[in-house]
């Protein structure tokens, strides 16, 4: 096995501010969770942020879900966030070409740039969407994540799609962070830069699924044996009964893996 670099190490190596902002995050809270807060309402993601908020390093979020959005949102979740050390990551899954993401990512009711300190991109359009977004984002110290892989079962994320994302993320190293992967262990000439962060959705503490294709491996597999980063985790923590305890006990079982892998 090749030697492990550290998340302080690596924080050194990434070009982009908030790249660097998480590493050291992860490393001070010693936190690689990331929650996919999928609540039904703005009010219910505040509270959940406040719960959950000294466990995770990220928090991502699917604001147009939420039939209570208000224009204060952004500012009221940048405050939970200041009060708990986490950052922002808002899963919207931009997909088209490069000047239109750019009032998607702007503008609309949502005004992502204002709040989110990460945002994530599918490359199905080419390189033009990472200049669109990074256009916007770089400026104010934004991230963006590239989706290399999905986690969803019969997903077209694969092979040279995939080494296509790698190759996007290298040539935009300023703005780019990192990856929404898989198995990042699995793919040629892996591992891959380590200034790239991979962030992995799709688990649980037990294998299995849902009924509509998402797949769920669980943290020590996705952290130690596929090598990623940072776990996704949405209705594992949601959905239990005391979704604060759930995500201490996801934080301990993704960090412990981690220092199995890396120390
Ligand atoms: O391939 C993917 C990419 C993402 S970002 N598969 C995913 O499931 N996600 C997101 O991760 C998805 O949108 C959801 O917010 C979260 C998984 O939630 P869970 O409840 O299945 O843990």
């Amino acid at each position: 096995r090749i030697k492990c670099l550290g998340f302080e190490e690596r924080a050194k190596l990434t070009k982009n501010p908030s790249g660097k902002k998480l590493f050291e995050i992860m490393v001070k809270k010693e936190s690689n969770l990331c929650l996919a807060a999928d609540v039904a309402t703005a009010a219910e993601l505040l509270d959940i942020a406040e719960k959950v908020g000294p466990e995770i390093c990220l928090l991502k979020t699917h604001v147009d879900i939420f039939p209570d959005f208000t224009a204060d949102f952004g500012s009221k979740l940048r405050a939970i966030a200041e009060k708990y050390n986490f950052m922002i990551f808002e899963d919207r899954k931009f997909a088209d070409i490069g000047n239109t993401v750019t009032m998607q990512y702007e503008g609309g009711i949502f005004h992502i740039l204002e709040w989110a300190d990460i945002v994530n991109a599918h490359i199905i359009s080419g390189p033009g969407i990472v200049d669109g977004l990074k256009l916007k984002g770089l400026p104010r110290g934004r991230g963006l994540l590239l989706l290399a892989e999905m986690s969803s079962a019969g997903n077209l994320a694969t092979g040279d799609y995939t080494a296509a994302a790698v190759k996007i993320a290298e040539q935009h190293s300023d703005f780019v962070i990192g990856f929404i992967s898989i198995n990042p262990a699995s793919w040629p000439g892996a591992p891959v830069n380590p200034a790239f962060i991979q962030a992995t959705p799709g688990v649980q503490m037990v294998k299995g699924g849902d009924n509509l294709g998402q797949q769920y491996n669980t943290p020590y597999s996705v952290i130690f044996d596929r090598g990623s980063d940072i776990i996704i985790v949405g209705r594992g923590i949601i959905k239990a009964a005391n979704p604060a305890e759930a995500a201490r006990e996801y934080r301990l079982q993704g960090w412990k893996a981690y220092m199995a892998k890396c120390t």
